[in-house]
């Protein structure tokens, strides 16, 4: 059976606040339309991609910011995206802020089949940040405050021929995260990202933003013997500079495709999943060559103890 799935990574330029739903989802059915004309059967999407990162701002009163969380998906904004993938018969992961029914708020993806069926969602589980206000800096990351972790681990689930996982921007940097997805067999992650260049706790690492997203993903990929497709909201947003960079990653850790820009730009790659079984077959055999019973302090133990 042929196991190649034509992949396009929808990387975007910023969403400024004045941005509204509509003007947004017309941008990722212009995407969409240009995966048709190349062929593909999988569009992913950024984090958050509705809406400019908000919580770059502090609002103490979370339920005066409800107008950025979407409480169904779809909803009567993202119909038109849902519709129109069906149509072309092409499945997508979209990130969004998820306002639950009972009042909670995630930071969330959603993968689609190409029937238009909700196959899964995902909440983001390593929220970074901060929780509370933090005046000295040039701009906030107060995530920690918008949004709470998700509940559940990186799932991994049978879609698109193949068994799939999601994780959300800062999760790429925490090898659990590939882990726990590898340990389900998953063949291919997406995630989506907003990164601001300035990392105000040491900006050394400004320079760095864009070695280190490779790194992360690149590393995660081989290591797990995983395609690994990472899309970012990239580009200048409120004043924000934020990496773009976007990339498709093959189970040998090498970049198969990247995007050029820092604005709305599609960039594909042909997916062989059988490619996975050239290192989880050999190198990274689990069953063959991992030592849990070794590994007792990764679940048991939080923080570091010496
Ligand atoms: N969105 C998100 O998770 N961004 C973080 C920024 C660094 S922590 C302030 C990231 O890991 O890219």
């Amino acid at each position: 059976m042929n196991r190649v799935l034509a992949i396009g990574a929808a990387q975007m330029g910023p969403v400024q606040r004045d941005h509204t739903r509509k003007d947004v989802v017309e941008r990722l059915v212009d995407l969409l339309h240009q995966a048709a004309a190349a062929g593909c059967e999988l569009v992913v999407y950024p984090e958050l991609a509705l809406t400019t990162f908000f919580p770059r701002w502090f609002v103490e009163d979370l339920t005066a910011v409800d107008e950025y969380y979407e409480r169904s998906m779809p909803g009567p904004d993202t119909q038109p995206l849902f519709d129109e993938a069906a149509r072309l018969g092409i499945g997508f992961c979209l990130g969004y802020a998820e306002l639950t029914a009972d009042g909670h708020r995630y930071n969330t993806q959603v993968l689609v089949e190409r029937d238009g069926r909700v196959v899964a969602q995902y909440r983001k589980v390593h929220i970074p940040g901060h929780e509370q206000h933090e005046p000295d800096r040039p701009f906030q990351h107060a995530e920690r405050h918008y949004f709470e972790p998700g509940p559940d681990e990186p799932g991994v689930w049978p879609a698109f021929g193949g068994r799939v996982g999601m994780m959300i921007c800062n999760d790429r940097r925490w090898p659990e995260t590939y882990r726990v997805m590898g340990l389900q067999g998953v063949e291919l992650i997406l995630c989506g990202y907003n990164t601001p260049i300035h990392y105000a706790p040491d900006p050394s690492q400004d320079i760095l933003q864009g070695f280190h997203n490779a790194l992360v993903m690149q590393s995660g990929a081989y290591q797990n013997g995983t395609w690994v497709v990472g899309v970012a909201k990239g580009g200048v947003e409120e004043g924000v500079d934020s990496l773009a960079q976007s990339c498709i990653i093959a189970p040998s850790g090498q970049i198969v495709a990247q995007a050029l820009t820092t604005g709305d730009e599609l960039m594909t790659a042909r997916c062989d999943l059988d490619w996975c079984r050239r290192y989880t077959g050999t190198l990274f055999d689990f069953d063959r060559y991992r030592r849990p019973e070794l590994y007792g302090r990764i679940t048991g133990q939080r923080g570091v103890e010496s």
